[in-house]
């Protein structure tokens, strides 16, 4: 059976999205929360209307989309698109508050002021990180760890889109500054059974030279890179780079999840949670849990999919990587 979504959730998507796009703009551009409201409860009812709306006659009826906007229904079932919308898109004011707005701690009336004071991209945000408040540095943050991890798996799967790559350690856990980057990677080809498959990680490794993301070396094994990559900070022809560590390992598709989960850590929840495993009659580690016989004599690897599989076996609560400091 090939899963569906309820028919609910697509049957309207494109108006139910168009709405959400303007209620946003409405909140976060003319701090306007009544239009705000109008078009998000618009959104909701019809969101939960079971037909495929036909016209702006048909969805006028229910309660909650009046005229206005039966209009722009019209003209989004006629047209495919929305004038409001494209010109909204295409404003630089609305688009730079928008990006300004989606930096956690940074609210529409900061959004707004940043604006007028010239601060419009995230480029400008990283010259004044010095004004933001402990939550918008935080934002900030998250948003270029977002860029070297979408740099990250990006490359990857140019290389080789069967590649699994995970970027793990206290970046996993959204810590606010990480002190080196963890990253565990591993290949259908390479499992515990096959040859050792130094390639898969010197293909990466040297890719992510290439393209100016490592920039030393500290040791190149089999399986363990160690080294330093850059994550550019300033304008492009500025080279204010911020240098971290980076540890990239090769892991055996069969014992990935355990390195996931003991590499996101933290080391303390990793104690706390082998501990939990003993108590329930088995032995975990960074590559494999195994069931403990009567005598105490470790078992055969158990099959492992996902964390939550790990998890599972052991009768313990899944835990999001940002609930495991302990
Ligand atoms: N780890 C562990 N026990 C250790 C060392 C590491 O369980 N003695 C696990 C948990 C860590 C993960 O490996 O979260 C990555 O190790 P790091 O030293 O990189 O630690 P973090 O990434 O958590 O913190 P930092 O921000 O300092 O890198
Ligand atoms: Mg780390
Ligand atoms: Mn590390």
């Amino acid at each position: 059976m090939s899963k569906r979504k309820a028919p609910q959730e697509t049957l309207n998507e494109g108006i139910t999205d168009f709405l959400i796009e303007l209620a946003n703009y409405e909140r976060n551009v003319n701090r306007a929360i009544h239009k705000y409201n109008a078009y998000r409860k618009a959104a909701s009812v019809i969101a939960k209307y079971p037909n495929k709306i036909k016209s702006g006659t048909e969805a006028k009826k229910l309660d909650g989309v009046g005229a206005k906007i039966a209009e722009k229904i019209d003209e989004f079932l006629t047209t495919g698109k929305l004038r409001k919308l494209e010109k909204i898109r295409n404003d630089d004011t609305s688009s730079s508050i928008n990006f300004l707005t989606r930096v956690t701690g940074i609210g529409p009336a900061a959004a707004r002021k940043f604006y007028d004071e010239g601060v419009k991209t995230l480029e400008d945000l990283k010259k004044v990180e010095h004004k933001l408040n402990h939550h918008q540095q935080i934002g900030l943050n998250c948003i270029l760890q977002c860029f070297s991890q979408a740099l990250i798996l990006q490359e990857l799967e140019e290389l080789d889109p069967e590649y699994i790559g995970t970027i793990c350690g206290s970046y996993r856990r959204g810590a606010e500054s990480s002190g080196d980057i963890d990253i565990l990677l591993t290949h259908p080809d390479f499992t515990s059974l096959s040859e050792k498959q130094p390639r898969l990680l010197h293909s990466v490794v040297e890719h992510l030279e290439s393209v100016g993301f490592v920039t030393d070396t500290l040791s190149k094994g089999d399986t363990k890179f160690m080294g330093v990559c850059q994550l550019q900070k300033g304008e492009e022809d500025e080279k204010d780079f911020d240098h971290r560590r980076i540890d990239i390992r090769l892991i055996p598709k069969d014992q990935y999840y355990c390195g996931v989960l003991y590499f996101t850590g933290s080391d303390i929840f990793n104690k706390n949670m082998r501990t939990h495993a003993l108590e329930k009659g088995f032995t975990l580690n960074e590559y494999t849990i195994r069931p403990l016989g009567v005598t105490g004599m470790a078992g055969e690897p158990l099959l492992v999919d996902s964390e939550k599989d790990i998890f599972d076996y052991i009768h313990m609560k899944y835990r999001e990587p940002k609930d495991r400091s302990e």
